[in-house]
């Protein structure tokens, strides 16, 4: 089988997603994500620019020698831009090789490791007694695991709370918006709104928080300590990850579990955190760290030391990495947890898939490669829209982390 065809297609029902798809000389094509919240286009054009003419006349079935061509021959390596497009790359021929094989991806993986991937969902409100009526509609239908968020008293507009009635969506149109932030407020906050939400529902759920890292160590090591009487299931990138050894002192601190990721691209990312036992899930995704060829090895690594998975999954990562996450979920032995934020009506009209979610639990499909096909003519009425994800400062006005 030879690759004939590999074009890029840019869409934009609600939000921006970039889709690769690759088509060999057998009549068999495959899709890969592409999505870089707030840079698609650079994505576009490295794909388009720099590595789709290397592709054509491969054999698709050569998914290790093709990415190691593209991350070692290419000499640039790592970055955020570069690794989602060689993800978009990985997973098309993944796809490829799962409908030629007549089989789900996830049988090319190692096959079903469990019947069903637990995920959890954004519970959030403007303030405690709004974020408590999310958590409750979540747990009516059916999750076992929920992420709290809400909004805190005198900052405006707060990370992972939509504004007004608009359904929450991570990029907003036009030039970024700016938020409001302060430490100081938002960890006197924190352990109400989770002694709060325990008080409510009990001790079975799993809860989740997301401290976009805006924290230092030591002020994460405070939260986790202060929210340990509540038992979460994890407390999210606490704090930027760039300085590794940071994780050191927020260990050292509290028993909370951390995870940490999304925004990392390269296993050299968690490289110290997983080998010195500093977090306990990894969140880098098949499309920002690489497609499955490198995340099956870092998932591998990452279960030496007891790190299992928690991949991002919100609503700029496509239908088609959702798919791809669930394959990977249902096959590694060291999965944790998966994010699903649910894509809006248009998205999933444009991106056709197949997987199901019942009581809490996701399934990816028994179909043959990924299970998801685009509808060209739905995507081409949606025209790509500049957007940003909000930029935030301190009430002095200074930029803060994140
Ligand atoms: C978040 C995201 O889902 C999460 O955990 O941190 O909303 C994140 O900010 C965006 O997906 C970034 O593109
Ligand atoms: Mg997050």
């Amino acid at each position: 089988m030879k690759i004939t065809r590999a074009s890029v297609n840019i869409t934009s029902p609600g939000r921006n997603f970039v889709t690769l798809k690759i088509e060999t000389d057998e009549g068999i094509h495959g899709l890969g994500d592409g999505t870089l919240n707030g840079r698609e286009l650079a994505v576009a054009s490295c794909l388009n620019e720099h590595l789709l003419p290397c592709m054509i006349g491969r054999d698709p079935f050569q998914t290790e020698d093709i990415w190691q061509y593209l991350y070692r021959g290419g000499y640039w390596r790592r970055g955020p831009v570069l690794m989602s497009a060689i993800a978009a790359i990985d997973v098309a021929l993944w796809d490829i090789k799962g409908k030629a094989l007549n089989t789900p991806v996830y049988n090319l993986l190692g096959g079903k490791s469990r019947e069903g991937v637990m995920v959890y969902a954004h519970a959030s409100g403007k303030d405690i007694d709004h974020a408590l009526e999310d958590v409750a509609r979540y747990k009516e239908a059916g999750y076992k695991a929920i992420r709290v968020q809400s909004g805190i008293p005198g900052l405006g507009s707060a990370y992972g709370v939509p504004r007004g009635t608009n359904r929450y969506e991570p990029a907003q149109r036009g030039l970024p918006h700016e938020e409001r932030w302060s430490t100081e407020i938002y960890l006197r906050h924190t352990p109400r709104l989770f002694e709060r939400v325990r008080k409510a529902f009990g001790e079975e759920l799993h809860l989740l928080h997301d401290c976009h890292h805006r924290l230092t160590p030591i002020e994460a090591g405070r939260l986790g300590k202060e929210l340990e009487p509540f038992h979460l299931f994890w407390m999210e990138d606490p704090t930027p990850a760039e300085w590794q050894e940071g994780f050191k002192t927020i260990r050292e601190h509290t028993t909370t579990p951390i995870a940490v990721g999304e925004v990392f691209n390269s296993i050299w990312d968690a490289h110290d955190l997983i080998r010195n036992q500093w977090i306990d899930y990894l969140r880098m995704s098949l499309v920002h760290g690489g497609g499955f060829t490198p995340l099956k090895k870092a998932a591998d690594f990452a279960a030496l030391y007891h790190v299992r998975t928690g991949f991002h999954g919100a609503t700029d990562l496509s239908p088609i990495t959702m798919a791809a996450a669930l394959h990977f979920d249902l096959a590694i032995h060291n999965f944790g947890i998966q994010e699903l934020m649910p894509h809006n009506e248009e998205t999933n009209r444009v991106f056709l898939h197949q997987y199901t979610f019942k009581d809490g639990m996701m399934h990816p499909s028994d179909t043959p490669g990924l299970g998801v096909e685009l509808d060209e003519a739905q995507a081409a009425k949606y025209k790509y829209q500049r957007a940003y994800l909000p930029v935030n400062r301190k009430l002095d006005g200074t930029l803060t982390d994140w």
